[in-house]
């Protein structure tokens, strides 16, 4: 866990050293009064908690805090606690049931936001709890996303189902649901493709994928997990409004978080859809996604 936490630190660094700083600097007179709070709201708007949180956050700490000398560090773990509490109710890992046999997991998202990596991170993380873990290259519009996905799979010693560029994603879910039924597993992670030639072919795509599963059980998939990119900011949101109206999204995985000073993005997504945040990506490697800590991620994007 602790290394896990200062993984956590050094992702999050881009986004706590500008609000960290930014409290500090505007707290040098030490008076928390009217130009103190709103400059504090607009740093929370440039960390992309959203315009409506940070104006109710300023408000939260105003009325506390209004016009009494108050160190700025103090003032931070005000805003940790506030934000801890907003997102609490999203930070939850995403619930296995082993009796499924598979658990079919469809991972959706747009293009580059680290689908494929996402599940081989998640195949590591399985696997190593002992879960048997089948992966399916539901990309089948690149070629190279097929080889990507299968480097994953050696990796973490899981089986991929492929076929060659260009064949039916509903089709090569549909045999990788067979497969992994047959075998026995316990998890099957479907990976899809994040871009087509237009957005109404990608709705066609996942949609077809989604009732050609429910065809062979009505419960399928279990979870439509959405990754989406922090270094994004607020078109993250966008995202989810767009891939909701496609298919029944259950949860999100914020990916990126290393690297950006956009993390406060995770509060708005938080407090604008309710959906859980299964995992949060700090990095490249296999065991940079993992259930986040409401109150470490607050306390780590506030520099605490
Ligand atoms: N720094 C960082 N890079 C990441 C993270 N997650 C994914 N990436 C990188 O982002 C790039 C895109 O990731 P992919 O997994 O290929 O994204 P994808 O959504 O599958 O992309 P398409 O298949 O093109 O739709 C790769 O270079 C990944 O290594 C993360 O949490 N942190
Ligand atoms: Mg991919």
């Amino acid at each position: 866990m602790s290394g896990w936490l200062s993984r956590l630190k050094a992702g999050l660094a881009k986004s706590s050293s500008r609000l960290a700083q930014g409290v500090g600097d505007l707290l040098v007179k030490r008076k928390l009064d009217a130009e103190t709070l709103d400059g504090i709201e607009e740093l929370l708007i440039g960390a992309d908690l959203g315009v409506a949180t940070a104006a109710a956050l300023a408000g939260e700490l105003g009325k506390a805090r209004f016009d009494k000398e108050v160190e700025d560090r103090a003032v931070r773990a005000f805003l940790a606690q506030a934000i801890a509490a907003r997102i609490a109710p999203v930070a939850r890992p995403m619930p296995i049931d082993r009796a499924l046999k598979p658990q079919v997991v469809l991972v959706v998202g747009v293009n580059g936001t680290g689908k494929t990596t996402t599940i081989g991170k998640l195949a590591w993380l399985y696997k190593s709890q002992g879960l048997a873990v089948t992966l399916a290259a539901g990309d089948t519009f690149r070629a190279a996303a097929v080889e990507q996905l299968q480097r994953w799979g050696e990796r973490a010693g899981c089986p991929v189902i492929a076929r060659q560029a260009g064949a039916d994603a509903a089709g090569l879910a549909f045999d990788a649901l067979d497969q992994a039924r047959k075998e026995g597993a316990d998890l099957l992670l479907i990976d899809t493709a994040g871009r087509l030639h237009n957005k109404a072919d990608l709705m066609a795509e996942l949609q077809k994928v989604v009732r050609v599963l429910k065809k062979q059980d009505p419960a399928l998939p279990h979870e439509i997990l959405l990754v989406l990119d922090a270094t994004t900011g607020q078109n993250a949101l966008k995202q989810v409004e767009t891939f909701r109206a496609m298919v029944p999204v259950t949860g999100l995985v914020l990916t990126k978080l290393d690297g950006t000073a956009k993390g406060g993005v995770l509060v708005a997504l938080a407090e604008s859809f309710a959906l859980p945040v299964y995992a949060i990506g700090v990095g490249e490697g296999a065991d940079d996604l993992q259930p986040f800590d409401a109150q470490a991620f607050a306390d780590n994007l506030l520099g605490l």
